[in-house]
Parts: C-alpha cells; structure tokens; sequence
C-alpha cells in the first residue's frame, strides 16, 4: 500500500505539472512541426502546456516570459528568436525559482546559470556539414549564394559560420551574396529573385545554400521562374529535413538537405523531470541528424508525409 501511495504520489504532482512555451511563430515547416510535437509529448505526459506564439517577436516573448512568471509555472520552454537580449527576463524566472529550458536555438548571456539547460543541435556542425558536401560535389570550385536564417538568431549566425569555415579552406569557393530570407518560403524565393538578378540571371552561379528548407523550396521556385533548372543548373543544399523538401528532391530540385529532429519536448520535459529530482542536467542536450541525398528522398517523403 505503501508503495502504491507512492507511485500515485509521484504520479499526481507529474501530472500537475504546469509549463509554460513560449515558441517564436510559425515561420517554417520545421517550427509548425516542432509546435505540435511538443503539444503532443506534453499531453502524453499529463502536462498542462501554457502555449504563446510570439509572431517573430522578442518583446512578444519577454511578455511571454513575464506571464509565465506571474502565474507560477513549474517550468519554461524557451525557443529563442534572438541570441541576445534575454538575461534580464531570464534573472526574472530564475530569481522565482523557474527553471528555463531552451529548444532549438541558444541565447548569449552573461551568466550561463540563468538557464537549466539547451536542446538543440549543432549549428555550426551543420553549416560544416553542408559545406563539406558542397566542397565534394563541386570539386572545391562553386560560386554560390547564401540564404540566411533570421537576423542575430543563433540558427543563422552559426550555420553561417560552420559553412564558411569550410569554403575558406577552398581557395576556388566562393559566396558572391549572401542575405536574410528570414526562414520563410516567401523570404527565399524574393531574395533568390534578387540574388538572379544581380548575378545575370544566375548564369555563373554553382550553387545556393539556404539555412532552412522553406527558404530552399522558395529559392527553387525563383531558380525555375528565371529558367534555370535548380538541382542541375543551380545545385541546393538546405537544413531540416522537412517533408516537402524531400518531394522537391525526389523530383530532381534540390540536392541535399540536414535534418533537424522537431521532436524536442521529449528530452526538454526530462531535464526538467531530472532537475526536479535534484539530479544534474548538461548544459547542452546535443540532437544530430544526417544529410539526406536524392537516392533515398522518395521513400523518405513516403515515411514522413503520411
Ligand atoms: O531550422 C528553421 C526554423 O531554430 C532550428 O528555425 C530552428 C530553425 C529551423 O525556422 O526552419
């Protein structure tokens, strides 16, 4: 009996568990994905998810942050436009006794024990990774043109940094422009438009590299509309694996893409489960994922579309 009030015990204050997510908006496949995924883990755990869209908007989040204070959640997950700006609101949570998670992107702070821990890859691995890629199929010789993911978020400045790592190394790369198509399809596809254009029609480029699919799908769209053939003419190489960019690939458009796993409430509600416990949470909860080329992008789209 004892046991069994026990295990209810536990079970009871799991349940009630309140956390608060504050997720940056919808602007990506990726993000539309990862929202219902961690909806759906929560409500698996008996969790009461406190959800905010913030519309691409920090102050959206720092408002977010502060509500979740003042109603005292349990916890909060935090996936973070901008890499900087948070450590006032974040000395607020912790200051309450809240701890923090982050997912998908990090945050520059002053003191890293404001949050508990990170759940996100390695964005400046995968920026290498897209560029050893691009530096193997090209020979080490590709002008190209680079979408950036939103300005001063960690996902751009990283992937950013990892890939131009790797074409210093090849003295016949090159990026001739490289600009923000802020994660979004409609972002890459105006951008690419004006990359084409200033580039004569896009006749002398090799290659674009897109920090996320949905900026690639957009980028294919503009290839296609200039009368080029992306995937041939243009090689493309993007990151997060989403469903779509797999049909793209299937059909010859694009070349390769990263994944990125949506999936990240599991890990992020067990770090909060552990430090709840009293035990020791890393500082950062690394997610990997491999690059996908056309040889499999039929099935993979099977697998993920249904
Ligand atoms: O790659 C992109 C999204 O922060 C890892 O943000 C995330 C990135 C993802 O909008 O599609």
């Amino acid at each position: 009996a004892c046991l069994l009030a026990a295990t209810f015990g536990l079970s009871a204050t799991a349940q009630a568990m309140t956390v608060g997510f504050s997720q940056i908006g919808s602007e990506s496949g990726w993000r539309t994905s990862e929202t219902e995924s961690i909806k759906a883990e929560a409500q698996q755990r008996g969790i009461e998810l406190k959800f905010s869209d913030a519309q691409q908007k920090q102050e959206n989040q720092i408002k977010a942050l502060r509500s979740f204070i003042a109603q005292g959640v349990d916890a909060i997950l935090l996936a973070p436009v901008v890499e900087t700006g948070w450590d006032q609101v974040l000395k607020e949570a912790k200051d309450a006794g809240i701890p923090v998670v982050l997912v998908d992107r990090g945050v520059k702070v002053k003191d890293e024990g404001l949050y508990l821990t990170k759940v996100a890859s390695d964005f400046v691995e995968e920026g290498r990774l897209a560029g050893s890629w691009l530096a193997a199929e090209t020979s080490g010789k590709c002008d190209l043109v680079e979408l950036q993911g939103t300005v001063g978020s960690s996902a751009a400045i990283d992937r950013k940094t990892g890939f131009a790592q790797v074409v210093d190394l090849f003295p016949r790369m090159h990026v001739l422009r490289s600009q923000s198509g802020d994660f979004t399809r409609a972002g890459g596809k105006m951008v690419m438009e004006s990359f084409l254009k200033a580039e004569n029609g896009g006749k002398g480029l090799c290659a674009v590299y897109a920090h996320n699919d949905d900026m690639a799908l957009g980028a294919i769209q503009a290839i296609k509309e200039a009368g080029l053939k992306p995937g041939k003419d243009l090689k493309v190489i993007s990151i997060d694996a989403v469903p779509d960019i797999f049909k793209a690939m299937a059909e010859g458009e694009t070349n390769a893409t990263i994944e990125l796993s949506p999936n990240l409430g599991g890990p992020a509600f067990d770090a909060i489960d552990a430090a709840k416990a009293g035990k020791a949470v890393p500082k950062w909860i690394k997610v990997q994922g491999p690059l996908y080329l056309p040889d499999t992008a039929a099935a993979e789209y099977q697998r993920r579309s249904q």
